[in-house]
């Protein structure tokens, strides 16, 4: 009886002590922040399992039914898994790898004003894209009389403003500011065809400052520190967009910032709007760069020259009635120099199309804006079997002689599709008949890249010699000839007449 007393008494005790902590605990302000913290990650945590529903979905629509069931795997393992997936490849690429579409985005920003969608990793579509496995693709819309909260990337940025007026303003590094001047931002007024880039780890933020046009911002980002991802890093925030401040720990803060408990609750748990949000249109008015000439010259880090390239502010390289191309090349533009990018917009005139050429050495990404229509391309990488397939009849049985095969790669355009033509791959694209169709393009490995044109004027084949035509083609050189020199028009064409059928396809 004794010990059993003894037992009823040590556990009114413990009892007392739980409470007694809880009691205590209620009282402590880390509570909240814990509390707090656990919310955010189990916010995270629903957002991860979403990300991992995507995934699998994702590939299992690409790998076709009943071969799904991916397992959720860490950062670590997945270039273990790429590495067995590299077997896989051909079969996987059986399907259009250079196509993308809205699915093959995912939200990273969602809120009542506008949105940040960032297209997949190249890599996690076919490993035929490897050589652009460090860029990114986003697209920001947002809308009229709106703010866009600071934050800073992990990645090297370059943004085209495809439609609307922004401002966007950028805070300077502290060590180099006090060398050069002493501004501690800059802020450029951005209009359609404007070309920046912002320095990795640079703190921006941008404003819509149109009252009734949405923004549109196409964005290119090199990765660096970790191969094909990228993150934002948002200071100023609270829950939504959360603070990388309330990473650290409170008496960390307490200490840095000397902000009692009191103080810190109320900075950082005040935001729940997310990073994209309405704003007044004096603030939108104190916000916008108020100087005349826009930004001129910022002489800070890697901004040695001018800051913003407008695209449509000079000549186009290419012009006639079936379409225009206007460039921001490396040379054209330091700031493209670094990242080895170039940025072109293609209008292609409604029934016109573009090509066929290739380039050299550059691998384009090209984002749809406006308009509808469809591409082609030869590609060699993908199993021959299908190629043999298309061509139908004309096949021979014959064996052959060489090994290399092309197959036509194909797909529908609209707003928002992305595309890519790897380097040295041949391609054409077409407008429909109804629209103009807007493009705007990132070329990777732009130094010394240069575009061959495979019909019309300057066309690659016109430049062989009499014999080696002959040899080539096992025609007579003028025959060659007679039949390359019909087309004389140069880059953009007439689009082909009878096309309904291909048409159809690719918009099936
Ligand atoms: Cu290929």
């Amino acid at each position: 009886m004794a010990s059993k007393a003894k037992v009823s008494l040590a556990l009114l005790l413990l009892s007392l002590l739980v409470l007694c902590a809880s009691l205590a605990q209620a009282k402590d302000p880390e509570l909240k922040i814990c509390q707090n913290q656990c919310k955010r990650q189990k916010q995270q945590c629903e957002r991860n399992c979403d990300e991992y529903i995507r995934e699998k979905k994702e590939r299992e629509r690409q790998r076709g039914e009943g071969n799904g069931g991916v397992e959720r795997e860490s950062y670590d393992r997945e270039e273990e898994r790429e590495e067995q997936e590299e077997e896989e490849e051909e079969e996987e690429a059986e399907d259009n790898p250079f196509l993308f579409e809205d699915e093959d985005f995912e939200s990273r920003v969602e809120t009542d004003e506008g949105s940040v969608q960032v297209l997949q990793r190249f890599t996690k579509r076919s490993k035929l894209l490897r050589g652009i496995e460090n860029y990114r693709v986003a697209i920001l819309e947002a809308d009229p009389l709106t703010f866009i909260s600071p934050a800073h990337f992990d990645a090297e940025l370059v943004l085209f403003v495809a439609k609307g007026r922004a401002t966007i303003t950028m805070v300077r590094d502290e060590e180099r500011m006090s060398i050069v001047c002493d501004e501690d931002r800059k802020s450029f007024n951005l209009e359609c065809g404007d070309v920046i880039r912002v320095p990795m780890g640079t703190p921006f933020y941008m404003i819509n400052r149109d009252e009734n046009e949405k923004l549109y911002v196409v964005k290119i980002l090199q990765t660096i520190s970790i191969p094909g991802h990228f993150e934002a890093f948002n200071g100023p925030g609270g829950e939504d967009p959360e603070s990388f401040y309330t990473a650290f720990s409170r008496e960390v803060l307490q200490a840095t910032l000397k902000a009692d408990g009191f103080q810190l609750d109320k900075l950082f748990h005040k935001q729940r709007k997310g990073s994209i949000m309405k704003a007044s249109k004096e603030k939108i008015d104190a916000l916008r760069q108020h100087k005349q000439g826009s930004a001129g010259i910022w002489p800070f880090g890697s901004f040695s020259s001018a800051h913003i390239y407008n695209l449509f502010n000079k000549q186009p390289s290419k012009s006639n009635q079936y379409g225009s191309l206007y460039e921001a090349l490396p040379n054209d533009y330091k700031q493209l120099q670094d990242v080895d990018l170039s940025v072109a917009f293609a209008n292609i005139t409604r029934d016109s199309m573009v090509g066929p050429i290739y380039y050299s050495k550059a691998t384009k990404i090209s984002v749809i804006v406006e308009g509808e229509g469809y591409f082609e391309m030869a590609c060699p990488h993908l199993s021959s079997s299908r190629s043999r397939g298309q061509r139908g009849g004309r096949e021979s049985s014959r064996p052959r002689k060489s090994s290399t095969r092309y197959r036509k790669v194909s797909g529908a355009l609209r707003p928002g599709v992305v595309f890519v033509t790897p380097a040295s791959h041949p391609f054409v694209v077409i407008a429909s008949r109804n629209s103009d169709l807007k493009v705007v393009c990132f070329e990777i490995n732009a130094k010394g890249n240069i575009r061959y044109n495979l019909a019309g004027k300057g066309n690659v084949m016109n430049k062989l010699e009499k014999e080696a035509k002959e040899l080539a083609f096992n025609l007579p050189a003028r025959e060659v000839e007679s039949i390359f020199n019909l087309q004389d028009g140069d880059l953009f064409f007439q689009g082909p007449k009878e096309r309904e059928e291909e048409y159809g396809r690719a918009f099936e």
